[in-house]
């Protein structure tokens, strides 16, 4: 059956498709980096999905009732209402976006040494864990790295790998378990209900706080919906609701879900947290009644999360990404399955199997795929990962993935078949994509900003590696 846009556009904002010879230009000045790529130098742009949705009309009139007092803002009370309201946590410490949150909770709950289990890591969240001494250790189910498997849950948590963890280092080692929903690096993957509620339970058996990464949150409860029995008669606003009481709190990047371009939280109930969190803010943030965002950013996302558990709203997103990768399947293409809720994700390492991992195969896809469309997509695979701290080697993750991430409310269905063709085109003569070589790398989140080149000696290096 189609699912239809569940609105009207009353504003549209013109594209503009580069040359063949600007598309290249623009890319070797890039580093072959489309994180350096100016947004100008783009046709379709699927970079992220975050911070990059359209805003309704009630979100563009909340902006004109934005109260920028310094203190006490009645924005802050509206948001602080929709975040009880939604997500059901009693308090809310606005931040300017997730990583925001994630940096005070980070340092108000991991003492340096204790480790941070999660289900499989993101880039920010990650990174603050280890700014504060925390230790990542993924817990996520097996199913999650590989590409190939249908697995309707691959973002659950696997309750053996926590336990044993426990088990080692004791229950008074471990900061909190975060738990991402959906969960991004994976594809997009969603964790079950009947998980959630096992990992709330075996964490509170051994007194560990259990937090939400809720970044995606109403994509997660959309999937339980359709694949958790018991779920397919409930609103996804019921199901967000339920989910959420398994939490003692969470991050959120309201750049997601909450339908704005900036703003972040922290949401939780317990007092002296929530003292803490505040201490903190006011030093890196702002006052509690802001933290880093203009009264008129809370009032559009008090109302982005009230417009983000439409039931037709998240049928028709979460359906729209499911478009492309029915495309990109139908043509062979091989893509993380089951589709994700925000993005669909291209296997960069059997597209281009010609290509070691040194060679960065996702990084150069999404470069050649530039070159071919203007279509921008983003690195998800080796120079995502990073290095690991200990040893400064490059960590080396199963999945070496593009990402076409599919913003909020802004491509039409045409604009998915543009990027179907092209990268369909690609696929089939993936053999000319040539790897690349790093050339600049900053210290911390390389992905951003690291800089490449055409590898020179392909075949040279195929045969020193033995491959
Ligand atoms: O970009 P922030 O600081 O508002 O949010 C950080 C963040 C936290 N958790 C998860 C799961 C994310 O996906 C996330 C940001 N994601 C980006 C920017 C993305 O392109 O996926």
């Amino acid at each position: 059956m189609t699912v239809a846009e569940p609105h009207r556009i009353k504003s549209v904002e013109p594209l503009h498709m580069p040359t063949a010879a600007e598309r290249e230009e623009a890319i070797s000045r890039a580093g072959y980096n489309t994180f350096l790529l100016r947004s100008e130098e783009v046709y379709i742009d699927l970079l992220t999905d975050s911070g990059t949705s359209a805003m309704s009309d009630s979100q563009w009139s909340a902006l004109m009732t934005g109260d920028e007092a310094y203190a006490g803002s009645s924005s802050f009370y509206r948001l602080e209402e929709a975040v009880r309201a939604v997500y059901g946590f009693q308090h809310v410490v606005p931040t300017h976006q997730g990583r925001g949150a994630e940096h005070i909770l980070s340092q108000i709950a991991i003492k340096p040494g204790q480790y941070v289990p999660g289900n499989m890591y993101f880039t920010t969240t990650r990174a603050h864990q280890e700014l504060a001494g925390g230790i990542f250790e993924d817990v996520i189910v097996d199913e999650a790295h590989d590409p190939q498997s249908r697995h309707p849950f691959k973002g659950d948590v696997d309750l053996g790998k926590l336990e044993r963890l426990i088990d080692r280092v004791g229950a008074q080692n471990i900061a909190y378990v975060n738990v991402a929903v959906t969960v991004n690096m994976a594809g997009g993957q969603p964790v079950s209900m009947a998980n959630l509620r096992a990992t709330h339970y075996l964490c509170r058996r051994h007194g560990i706080l259990l937090w939400c990464d809720a970044t995606r949150c109403v994509e997660n409860a959309y999937f339980i919906k359709e694949r958790e029995q018991g779920y397919a008669g409930r609103t996804v606003a019921s199901i967000l609701h339920e989910m959420m009481a398994y939490f003692d709190g969470c991050t959120m990047s309201g750049k997601k879900d909450c339908l704005v371009n900036i703003g972040g939280f922290l949401a939780l109930n317990d007092e002296s947290l929530l003292r803490r969190a505040r201490e903190l803010v006011v030093l890196f943030e702002g006052m509690p009644t802001y933290g880093g965002l203009a009264g008129r950013d809370m009032a559009a996302m008090a109302q982005g999360i009230h417009e983000m558990v439409d039931d037709a709203y998240i049928a028709h997103r979460v359906h729209q990404v499911r478009y492309l990768g029915e495309r990109l399947i139908a043509a062979g293409v091989p893509i993380v399955e089951p589709i994700g809720g925000h993005a669909v994700f291209v296997d960069a390492a059997r597209f281009l199997p010609h290509l070691p991992r040194e060679r960065f195969p996702a990084q150069a896809l999404a470069a050649a795929l530039y070159l071919d469309s203007g279509v921008r997509a983003m690195e998800r695979g080796t120079v995502s990962a990073g290095r690991d701290p200990n040893t400064g080697r490059d960590r080396i993750p199963r999945l070496e993935l593009v990402r076409l991430t599919i913003p909020r409310r802004v491509y039409t269905d045409r604009h998915l078949d543009v990027v179907a063709e092209s990268v369909v085109g690609l696929y089939r003569h993936g053999e000319s994509v040539r790897g690349l070589r790093m050339t600049y790398e900053p210290p911390t989140l390389r992905f951003f900003t690291a800089r490449f080149e055409p590898a020179p000696e392909e075949r040279h290096l195929r045969l020193c590696d033995g491959k």
